[in-house]
């Protein structure tokens, strides 16, 4: 490992805001993740060469506009493994992909007495929308449960997907443990009965290789803010035969073929699930996004880390107190460490971080169900990206031992 840390070094002077500010500690990448300067540079050269409103104009600078937006596809469903390029549908981010299938998937293939099936990790984007299409239809709605080390539990997963289940809709990787699922068995025991795999891919995308052809999912969801792009702007690949057979999500402009008095025929592939005026900038800079993280190399961003998770994992383990919730080793999680300290409030602990310059996410993590399972109300959670160093864990060991102390008798 490098003086600086892991893998890359210090890469802090591509990403304009933490050069602004060196003391800046920011563990806080599974919320959003910072932007570096080529992906601000291209939504500013978009607006400043290519601003039109792409599909509608049939003069050059539309086509201009309508170029960068596709190109941006291209390059996007290129870097997460699908050859399919017009089956990735952008969206505003993970949560509108979870909700568009859903909606435009969930309610015209699961029926009353069918059976759902979404596991204990799962963000509330991939739970509340499969919980509440259950109670619209009069489906089951059943959630496999976890190992003691926050591990789905793959023997209960086969036992639960029944003949009668429609979907098995889980996380790539979850943001409240880092836990990275084992996607292929997964799709495996989906697809053994029928059913369809639905993959959240929201922790995923930004620190794996996905492989969307090899994975063998049938629709795989990111957002791009998560991946160094903006906000905004996100999406989710779809096998073609499931789009073909959806109706739309929404309607509106760009996505009908004819509109007649009574009744309107669809668009083809990718336009038929994109009403309205698409987030061209979005998509830009979620390309450029991709073309830095293809530059470092998603295996060279994975072992970074690893060796990051690896080294918060002892220097916590050092502070007596410190509870780490989740996989025991670096290599069965993603850059994430979540942990409470004795009985300090995480919302108190991260207040106290704050003070010393340390960002970190404390609270439920939008996953009341797994806190619940977990017996916890919030954990305090540090997540790691391409930019954070060694140094940045020994500043968050270094913080928390001051807010223990200054704590004192009520933990360790
Ligand atoms: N998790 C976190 O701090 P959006 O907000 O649509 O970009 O992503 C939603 C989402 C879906 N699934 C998972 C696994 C996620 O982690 C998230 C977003 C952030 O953990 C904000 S709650």
């Amino acid at each position: 490992m490098s003086a600086a840390g892991a893998v890359f070094g210090d890469l802090r002077p591509d990403f304009p805001l933490l050069a602004a500010s060196p003391k800046l500690v920011y563990l806080d990448s599974a919320a959003t993740s910072q932007k570096p300067r080529v992906v601000l540079d291209a939504i500013r050269e978009f607006y400043e060469t290519a601003n039109a409103n792409p599909h509608r104009g049939a003069y050059k600078l539309s086509g201009a506009a309508t170029d960068a937006y596709h190109g941006a596809r291209a390059t996007i469903a290129k870097f997460l493994g699908a050859s399919d390029t017009d089956t990735l549908i952008f969206t505003r981010g993970t949560t509108e992909s979870l909700n568009l299938l859903a909606s435009a998937w969930g309610h015209s293939h699961v029926h009353r007495g069918d059976r759902i099936v979404v596991t204990r990790l799962e963000h509330h984007a991939n739970f509340v929308p499969w919980q509440q299409l259950a109670r619209a239809v009069g489906a089951e709605f059943r959630i496999c449960e976890l190992n003691e080390v926050g591990q789905v539990d793959l023997g209960q997963l086969r036992a639960l997907v029944t003949a009668n289940t429609k979907v098995v809709a889980f996380g790539h990787v979850s943001n409240a443990l880092g836990t990275v699922n084992d996607v292929r068995e997964i799709v495996k025991i989906a697809h053994a009965v029928g059913a369809v795999a639905f993959c959240d891919g929201a922790q995923g995308a930004p620190h794996l290789r996905v492989g969307f052809d090899a994975l063998g999912v049938d629709a795989y969801a990111f957002s791009g803010h998560k991946m160094l792009g903006p906000m905004g702007i996100g999406g989710v690949i779809v096998r073609r035969k499931l789009l073909d057979a959806m109706p739309p999500y929404q309607f509106g402009g760009d996505m009908i073929e004819f509109v007649f008095d009574g009744d309107t025929t669809w668009n083809t592939l990718p336009y038929k699930f994109e009403a309205g005026t698409p987030n061209v900038e979005g998509a830009v800079g979620l390309a450029a996004a991709v073309r830095y993280l293809d530059g470092l190399g998603m295996d060279a961003v994975r072992a970074h880390e690893v060796e990051l998770s690896r080294y918060a994992l002892a220097r916590l383990g050092e502070i007596d107190g410190i509870v780490v919730h989740g996989p025991v080793t670096a290599e069965e999680r993603s850059g994430v460490v979540s942990f409470s300290l004795g009985d300090i409030h995480p919302h108190d602990l991260s207040t106290m971080l704050d003070v010393d310059g340390v960002c970190v996410r404390a609270g439920h993590h939008c996953a009341q169900p797994l806190m619940r399972a977990l017996k916890v109300t919030a954990t305090v959670r540090a997540s790691f990206y391409v930019y954070n160093t060694t140094a940045d864990i020994d500043a968050l060991a270094a913080s928390l031992r001051k807010a223990k102390e200054r704590f004192g008798a009520h933990v360790g």
